[in-house]
């Protein structure tokens, strides 16, 4: 076969390379594919570069014309490729904002107003009562030694009463706390008589969970220390804070009771709150509700911080708060404090 004019095959090869390229740049979809189609037409093993390899093979005076040919195409195929890419990105940030598109007519989703713990409301209310009685805040470690936890109050080692507090010790020799009498034993040996203080906080026994008990809770312990302290003075406080707190008339009774640290000892009912004395299930219809204990401070425990018994005179009280919230909420069960279930604490919560 005779050789024929070179350029123009070689210009029909490529305008098909050409029509070839646009066809399939055409039918791309993502930069994947559009990265690939660069290399496989334009890359440096790409058939535009094969093509300008050729180029030496021509007879020298078309090689200008080829030359121009081929810039011609890649010029072509570049402005197109940098459309498609432009055409693909703007596809893709029209996807991610249709995703990420915020319907601002839709209703919001609302706030749960928080609302003090139940036990936290109630701690701060008998303490405002207190305090409008003449009495002081009082605080101190979780963190206790035997002897302001026992010893000072009249609780000596192998003392059966010892076992009935069922304590967690530490390995340090230290225990947690099993009630806030240990305060007004640190209070008494920093401050002088006469003085009348509560002391609030958490206390810790080894009890097994139950609708009554929970191995920790929350005491109120009141101590007045002064001359010619009486249970007649002791009754009138209790009586005054219990018809606060219950916000209500109340009828007091004090049932003779013991304790190491107060004597004489007592408990102390209400008439019951739902009721009123009549009797129900609520009281087991006694018409009476247990509510606290309380007595005179033992001599033993005013001599064991300094202060001479002779002279003055104490009275004490010890209340649970967990169980005062029960009995004025209607809780069943202790444990309910401390699971932290909103439908719970929004329903006898009130607001901070
Ligand atoms: C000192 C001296 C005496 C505090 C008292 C009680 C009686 C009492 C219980 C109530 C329910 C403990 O939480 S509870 O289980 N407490 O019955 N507490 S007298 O007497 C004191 C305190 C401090 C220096």
């Amino acid at each position: 076969m005779a050789d024929g004019p070179m350029t123009e095959p070689f210009a029909v090869g490529i305008e098909r390379l050409r029509t070839e390229a646009l066809a399939a740049l055409g039918s791309i979809g993502d930069t994947t594919a559009l990265e690939a189609w660069r290399i496989h037409y334009l890359g440096k093993g790409g058939l535009v570069t094969e093509e300008l390899k050729r180029i030496g093979g021509l007879p020298p005076a078309e090689r200008p014309a080829a030359g121009q040919v081929i810039n011609d195409l890649k010029r072509v195929l570049n402005e197109a490729l940098d459309v498609a890419r432009a055409t693909l990105e703007a596809a893709a940030q029209e996807v991610a904002a249709a995703r990420e598109a915020v319907d601002v007519t839709l209703p919001g989703r609302g706030v749960d107003i928080g609302v003090a713990h139940p036990l936290s409301e109630a701690m701060a209310r008998i303490e405002a009562i207190f305090v409008e009685l003449g009495f002081t805040v009082a605080s101190g470690p979780e963190i206790e030694d035997e002897f302001h936890n026992f010893e000072a109050l009249n609780i000596p080692a192998h003392h059966p009463a010892r076992a009935m507090h069922d304590t967690f010790y530490l390995d340090s020799g230290r225990l947690l706390r099993t009630h806030t009498s240990t305060v007004q034993i640190r209070y008494m040996e920093h401050h002088k008589p006469p003085f009348r203080i509560i002391a609030p906080g958490r206390v810790y026994r080894s009890d097994a969970p139950d609708p009554t008990h929970s191995p920790v809770f929350h005491q109120i312990e009141g101590l007045a220390v002064g001359p010619e302290l009486t249970m007649g003075h002791l009754k009138s406080v209790l009586k005054t804070f219990l018809q606060a707190f219950f916000e209500r008339q109340l009828a007091l009774r004090l049932r003779p009771s013991y304790f190491p640290f107060t004597e004489p000892s007592a408990e102390v009912d209400i008439s019951c709150l739902l009721c009123g004395g009549s009797g129900c299930r609520v009281c087991k219809n006694t018409g009476w509700i247990e509510v606290l204990g309380c007595g005179l401070v033992h001599p033993a425990v005013l001599a064991r911080v300094g202060i001479d018994a002779e002279a003055l005179g104490g009275f004490a009280f010890g209340m649970g708060v967990e169980r005062l919230v029960m009995l004025r909420d209607g809780v069943p069960d202790v444990r309910l404090f401390y699971e932290n279930d909103l439908r719970f604490l929004k329903g006898i919560g009130t607001c901070a």
